[in-house]
């Protein structure tokens, strides 16, 4: 089987983002380790800090965080990185050419029970001169990634990632401490009838997406004609991954819970290396009114609604918000 190296070179991948990508997996091999030895390692459980955006940090939020951060700062092709965690942007080297965004550990409300949870990454050019503690440099819509990816921790350790040349998925074999490939090409079937929503939130929505939802719940009965089924695991790793590997549809949409917030999820962390996975598996990416990948951010840490999955079951979704 073949090495993540073997494939990246065989792609024509640059040594350079070849070797940011190696380091990104070497954070990821620790965070899969750690995640292993759970309560043993004294890991679980909320530090008494909350991130820039109020939430609490979990141990393992700020652990792998600082995996992360440190190898790709010492790398001597990363300009800078920005973090869901990191109030800022952290420089790494001036003449560095990529930018990493990453959520480090995605879904983290699941670490205390011992189910998924994922890191998401993204890989920016460097466009500019400006330093990459200067987050204007990242602001840059999801179109200009050059990779992108997420690592699921789960009974497996899955690497699932994009270069631009289609999805691959690698699992961690942990006798060679090396992710192998063990699917290429992956494609979303384009319809779905298995959607993944949080409910709870219903009376917050916006009205298109409560009658879609509605209409979802009809079943056959309904305009949508299709009974459905539904999933919530509450880790968006685990949830791209099972539309990655049998369709569906994800959405986190945009809620009056916290109204000066455009939706839950964060656009740089998630909503584009998700994007980009998807729309490189044939399936298709919205807030619900437009391509997440063409939403220019405003601050590294902007928030997103987010539709994503099965394209012709988005293209039913935008169609309720844009008719
Ligand atoms: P996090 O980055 O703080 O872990 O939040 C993102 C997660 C997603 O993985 C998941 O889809 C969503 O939050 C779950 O939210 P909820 O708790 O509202 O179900
Ligand atoms: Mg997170």
């Amino acid at each position: 089987m073949k090495r993540l190296d073997q494939v990246l070179a065989a792609d024509g991948i640059p040594a350079e983002l070849e070797l940011v990508i190696d380091h990104i997996m070497i954070a990821c091999k620790d965070i899969a380790y750690k995640l292993g030895q759970g309560e043993l390692a004294g890991i679980l459980g909320a530090t008494e800090d909350q991130n820039v955006q109020g939430e609490t940090q979990k141990k393992l939020d700020v652990i792998s965080n600082d995996l992360l951060k440190d190898i790709l700062v010492s790398n001597p092709y990363v300009r800078g990185i920005a973090s869901e965690e990191e109030d800022y942007t952290v420089a790494g080297n001036a003449n560095g050419k990529y930018l990493v965004t990453f959520d480090p550990l995605d879904g983290s409300s699941n670490i205390d029970v011992n189910l998924s949870v994922g890191t998401i990454f993204s890989v920016l050019e460097a466009k500019d001169n400006r330093p990459g503690d200067d987050q204007e440099v990242f602001l840059q819509n999801g179109r200009n990634q050059v990779a992108a990816g997420y690592v699921l921790y789960g009974p497996s350790v899955i690497l699932v990632m994009t270069t631009g040349k289609g999805v691959n998925f690698f699992t961690l074999d942990t006798n060679i401490g090396e992710f192998v490939l063990t699917k290429s090409n992956v494609q979303i079937p384009a319809d779905t009838a298995e959607f993944a929503i949080n409910m709870s939130n219903q009376r917050f929505w916006e009205p298109e997406m409560k009658q879609y939802i509605d209409d979802c719940l009809k079943g056959e009965e309904g305009p949508l004609a299709k009974r459905y089924n539904m999933r919530w695991v509450a880790s968006m790793v685990a949830e791209v991954h099972r539309i990655l590997v049998r369709g569906g549809i994800f959405m986190y949409p945009y809620d009056t819970r916290e109204p000066s917030k455009a939706g839950k999820l964060r656009l740089m962390y998630e909503g584009n290396p998700m994007s980009m996975l998807v729309e490189q598996a044939g399936g298709a990416s919205s807030t619900g009114r437009m391509d997440i990948m063409d939403v220019a951010p405003k601050g590294i840490h902007d928030r997103v609604p987010v539709v994503l999955g099965s394209k012709n079951e988005v293209a039913k979704v935008v169609a309720y918000h844009t008719k």
